[in-house]
C-alpha cells in the first residue's frame, strides 16, 4: 500500500530526549530500519511488491504510473509471484548481508490479496528464518487477519491513518469496497476508519508493533494530525510517521490542484505532534519495491531478469556475523553521543543558536555523497556538542509528471538550493564550481568534507558559528 512510514530514534535525540523503549521493544527494533533512526545508517530493507489489488482508492493514490527517476510509494517496476518474490529475498539476503527486514507494501495493499501476501511470508519464514517481516496496510481488513498475522511472527505492522474524523476522511477517499459493496463520501470514511483503528487496538493488544503512517495534507489534515496522533497513541501505536502528500499524476488531489507540503509546514506538524508520541523523521516513502539502506536504493539491481538467473547465497551463520558488527558499531556510536551529549549538558557550554546543516549521504553514517548525485539530504541542527536530526530532504526525487522531468543542470541546483534555504552549511563529498558558486550566492556555506557525519557536523558548526552568526547579525541590521 503506497505511503508507509517508520520511526524515531531508539535513542531519542538531546533537544527531544525520550525514555528508551522496554527491552524487549528493543530487541525488535534494533536492526530495523525504519522502526529505529539510529539502524537506518547500517541496516537495509527490503520490499517485495506481491500485491497489485486494492480495496479502496486514495486520493492521492495513482499505481498505473512509474518512472526510473520516481521514488514514491505505489511505484514498482515488476510484480512478482509468490515464489518469485522468495528467490529474490534469498538472493538479495546473500548480497546483502545486512538486510534485515522484508516488508510487502504494495503496490496495492497487502491485505487485499491475502493468499499473494501470506504465502510469500510463509516462503521467507522458512527459509530464511532470521530476516523480520514488515507489513504496510491500510487497515480495511486487518481485524479479518490478526491470527495469521500473529502466527507468521509478523511483529512490525503499519496501518496509514489519515485522519480519525469520517467528516475529514471523506475528503481523502473517493471509495472502499467493503463485504462485496462500494461504499462512498462518509459512510465510506466511517467504515475504514473505525476498522483502522479497531485493527490497531487488536494488534497492539497482541504485542505486534504498531507503527502509524499519516499523509500530510494541506487543506485537509494538516490541522487535524494532533488529534490523530493523540488518539493513535492511545489505542496502542510505538510510532507515528507524519508523510508529506506527493501530488501524484492522474489523481483527484491533482485534479483539484492540491499541493504537496513545505518542508517548514512538514516539520511544525511534526514537532506538534511530538508531544508525547514517537515521531519518525527518516522516512524515504519509497517504492513498493525497494532494496537497499533508506537513502541509497538498488532496487534496479535486481530485476526479475537477473533473479531468475541467480543462484541464492544464502548463508545465516555470514548474516549473522556482519550484523552483530553493524550492531556493536551502532550502540557504540550511540553510547559516544550520549557522553559526549551529557558532559555539554553538565558544562552548559552549548550555545542556545542552533546551525542548521545538510549532508549528502548513502549511509553508513558518513557524508559520502557527491553534490551532484545527492538525491536527498539529511538535515541536523547543531548546537555545540547537541546534533538533533531534523529529517529528510529529497532533491530531483520526485517526478512531476512527464511534462516536468527536470534535465536542466542550472535548473537542478536552483531547486537544491531552494529546498535547502534554511541551511546556512551544506556538506558533501564534493561539489562542482557552478553549484558551489550558486550556494554561495544563496547564503549557504558549501564544504566538502568527507567523513564520519557526527564529526563533520560537530567540526563544520564549531568552525562557521562566530561567523554565521555575525554574518546574521549583519543581514537581521539590514532588514
Ligand atoms: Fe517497508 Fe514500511 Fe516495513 Fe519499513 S518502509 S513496510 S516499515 S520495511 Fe520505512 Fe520506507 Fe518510510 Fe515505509 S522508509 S516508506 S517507513
Ligand atoms: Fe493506493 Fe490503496 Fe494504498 Fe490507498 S491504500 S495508497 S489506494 S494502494
Amino acid at each position: 500500500m503506497p505511503i508507509l512510514g517508520g520511526c524515531s530514534s531508539a535513542s531519542g535525540c538531546s533537544a527531544h530526549r525520550s525514555v528508551p523503549p522496554a527491552p524487549h521493544i528493543q530487541e525488535k527494533i534494533a536492526r530495523h530500519p525504519c522502526y529505529n533512526q539510529d539502524a537506518h545508517h547500517y541496516f537495509a530493507r527490503m520490499h517485495v511488491a506481491v500485491a497489485p489489488a486494492c480495496n479502496i482508492q486514495c486520493n492521492y493514490c495513482n499505481r498505473k504510473y512509474d518512472c526510473a527517476n520516481e521514488s514514491r510509494p505505489g511505484v514498482v517496476s515488476e510484480v512478482l509471484k509468490p515464489e518469485e518474490a522468495v528467490k529474490k529475498v534469498l538472493v538479495v539476503a546473500g548480497e546483502i548481508p545486512q538486510m534485515t527486514v522484508v516488508g510487502i507494501a504494495g503496490p496495492g495493499d497487502p491485505l487485499a490479496n491475502p493468499e499473494k501476501t501470506f504465502s510469500t511470508f510463509k516462503g521467507i519464514a522458512e527459509q530464511a528464518p532470521d530476516i523480520q517481516l514488515c507489513l504496510s496496510t491500510n487497515g480495511l481488513r486487518l481485524l479479518d487477519y490478526l491470527d495469521q498475522i500473529q502466527e507468521l511472527n509478523i511483529d512490525h505492522v503499519t496501518i496509514t491513518i489519515n485522519a480519525v474524523d469520517p467528516k475529514i476522511g471523506q475528503h481523502i477517499y473517493s471509495w472502499v469496497f467493503f463485504e462485496g459493496k462500494r461504499y462512498k463520501g462518509i459512510e465510506a470514511a466511517e467504515i475504514l476508519l473505525e476498522r483502522q483503528l479497531k485493527g490497531l487496538e487488536a494488534l497492539a493488544e497482541r504485542g505486534i508493533l504498531c507503527k502509524v503512517n499519516s499523509v500530510l495534507i494541506p487543506g485537509i489534515n494538516d490541522s487535524h494530525l494532533e488529534q490523530v496522533s493523540d488518539l493513535i497513541m492511545k489505542k496502542g501505536a510505538f510510532l507515528h510517521n507524519i508523510m508529506p502528500l506527493i501530488v501524484a499524476p492522474g489523481t483527484v488531489f491533482e485534479k483539484e490542484g492540491r499541493r504537496n507540503p513545505t518542508s517548514e509546514e512538514l516539520h511544525q506538524v511534526q514537532e506538534k505532534c511530538s508531544g508525547n508520541m514517537k515521531i519518525m523523521r527518516h522516512c524515504r516513502q519509497c517504492r513498493a519495491d525497494a532494496i537497499g539502506l533508506l537513502g541509497d536504493d538498488r532496487s534496479a539491481e535486481f530485476t526479475k531478469e537477473k533473479i531468475k538467473a541467480a543462484e541464492p547465497q544464502y548463508d545465516a551463520a555470514a548474516r549473522r556475523k556482519v550484523q552483530q558488527e553493524l550492531e556493536n558499531k551502532m550502540k557504540e556510536r550511540y553510547s559516544k553521543k550520549i557522553r559526549r551529549e551529557t558532559e555539554s549538558l553538565k558544562n552548559g557550554t552549548s550555545p542556545s543558536t542552533a546551525i542548521r546543516i545538510a549532508v549528502a549521504s548513502c549511509g553508513n553514517e558518513k557524508v559520502n555523497l557527491h553534490f551532484g548525485h545527492a538525491k536527498e539530504f539529511l538535515i541536523y541542527d547543531v548546537a555545540g556538542d547537541e546534533i538533533r536530526f531534523v529529517g529528510i530532504r529529497k532533491v530531483q526525487a520526485y517526478c512531476k509528471g512527464t511534462a516536468n522531468c527536470k534535465t536542466n543542470k542550472e535548473e537542478l541546483i536552483q531547486e537544491s538550493a531552494e529546498i535547502l534555504k534554511d541551511c546556512k552549511i551544506v556538506v558533501t563529498s564534493g561539489i562542482g564550481a557552478e553549484p558551489r558558486n550558486y550556494l554561495l550566492g544563496a547564503g549557504i556555506i558549501p564544504v566538502v568534507h568527507p567523513g564520519d557525519i557526527e564529526e563533520v557536523l560537530l567540526s563544520c558548526s564549531k568552525y562557521f558559528y562566530g561567523y554565521i552568526n555575525s554574518k546574521d547579525r549583519v543581514l537581521s541590521r539590514q532588514k
